[in-house]
């Protein structure tokens, strides 16, 4: 078996986080009390990836999930769906959140949420027969998703460095921000990002809300988990390519540090293989503002869902490693995934590097970050690190 670790932080997080175990229980065929309701071998063969089995035989899911804020979990808890996790999973410490604030869920106010999260993976980590590794979903933009998130990144390197670690991550290239030390989270969160994880799969708030002309998390959250769904495919359903993190990382990350991804969604509903070929990369089924259409792309996995005629994919989708999933999305008869590391993250980068260089030379709201304990240096490491990155895309363009 090689299993894998879920972890879900903060409002964002867990929301979203919830919607991907929504969609993937009902692919797997598993209902809402952990039953599996069907007799194909193709949803058991690899089940133990995503879920555990308990002693009578029900499935539950591998996650954990926490946040400072009770309201979120209370609220999984409360619904329908959430009776499958099992309660000891869903870690609430604390009354509030951490008001946005990096520096709170980072330096750890509440020293009982860290404790009792490291202690909970531990536990599953002894579980495991042979794990692959962890996967987060989370926001850079709150103080739990992003401060606490980079937090516990930091403690998986620190204590499994064997073991590969993915993020799903939302973000907001809006240029007003919704929170006024968004640009902080956002680039301190990244740093955390770039030194310990192995993948990193970027969801544009700003992007999805333009394109998808939704106004709703849910319609968003909805997208985003399909996606999450998509490329977890590859791991959870036998004879797929990249089928496990590793063989993923080291495909979709040639260079070790630019391991940031991009990511579409395209319905295919009666569309040829070249107009797919188009929508794949069109704006509306973009979940980043990269453009596809020009620039390099450094690897690229096109995932296809559902009942899908081999013939003639190779000739459109030559630049691409491809694969095949019979199970579909629940909403999309069939349905194409496509994960890509683009080199139009630079751009993405550099914008928000600027944001937060602009508010750091005149140390706004520094103080507000640093009274949790957060130092200086943090946020001078975290501009510098970026920086290299940058440098780095632009090395081999
Ligand atoms: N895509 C998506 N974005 C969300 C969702 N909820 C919040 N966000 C965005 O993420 C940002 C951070 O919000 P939260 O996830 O609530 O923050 P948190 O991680 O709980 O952190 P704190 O509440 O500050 O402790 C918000 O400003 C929104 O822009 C969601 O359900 N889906
Ligand atoms: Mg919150």
């Amino acid at each position: 078996m090689r299993e894998i670790i879920h972890i879900q932080l903060g409002e964002c997080g867990n929301r979203i986080g919830s919607k991907f175990w929504n969609c993937i229980s009902d692919e797997h065929c598993i209902d809402s009390t952990g039953i599996y309701f069907d007799q194909s071998d193709l949803c058991l063969d690899r089940i133990h990836t995503y879920f555990d089995q308990t002693s009578d035989g029900k499935y539950r899911p591998r996650a954990i999930l926490a946040d400072f804020d009770p309201d979120m979990i209370n609220s999984i808890r409360n619904s329908s769906f959430g009776k499958q996790f099992p309660s000891d999973q869903m870690i609430i410490a604390g009354e509030y959140s951490c008001a946005s604030n990096w520096g709170v869920g980072y330096c750890l106010q509440n020293f009982e949420l860290a404790d009792l999260v490291s202690n909970k993976i531990r536990q599953q980590v002894e579980l495991c027969d042979n794990l692959q590794g962890f996967q987060m979903t989370h926001s850079l933009i709150g103080g739990t998703g992003s401060g606490f998130g980079s937090f516990i990144l930091d403690q998986l390197r620190d204590e499994y460095p064997d073991r590969l670690t993915m993020t799903f991550s939302c973000l907001s290239s809006s240029e007003i921000p919704e929170r006024v030390i968004e640009p902080y989270n956002i680039v301190l969160g990244l740093h955390h990002l770039i030194e310990n994880c192995d993948s990193s799969c970027l969801f544009d708030n700003e992007t999805l809300f333009k394109r998808r002309f939704s106004s709703t998390f849910e319609d968003l959250n909805q997208i985003i988990a399909n996606v999450i769904s998509g490329i977890t495919t590859c791991f959870r359903f036998p004879d797929q390519i990249n089928g496990d993190m590793r063989k993923f990382t080291t495909y979709s990350s040639p260079y070790i540090r630019l391991h940031f991804l991009a990511s579409s969604l395209t319905p295919m509903s009666c569309l040829s293989l070249s107009e797919l070929r188009k929508q794949m990369f069109d704006n509306t089924n973009l979940m980043m503002p990269c453009n596809f259409q020009q620039g390099q792309c450094h690897a690229m996995t096109s995932i296809f869902r559902g009942q899908i005629s081999l013939q003639k994919i190779d000739e459109y989708f030559p630049d691409s490693k491809t694969t095949f999933c019979r199970v579909p999305l629940k909403e999309f008869e069939r349905s194409l995934t496509m994960i890509g590391n683009h080199m139009g993250m630079k751009e993405i980068f550099q914008i928000f590097l600027k944001k937060f260089t602009t508010m750091f030379r005149r140390k706004l709201y520094i103080f507000g970050l640093c009274r949790s304990g957060l130092d200086e240096m943090e946020f001078i490491e975290a501009e510098n690190n970026l920086n290299d990155l940058i440098d780095e895309y632009q090395s081999i363009e």
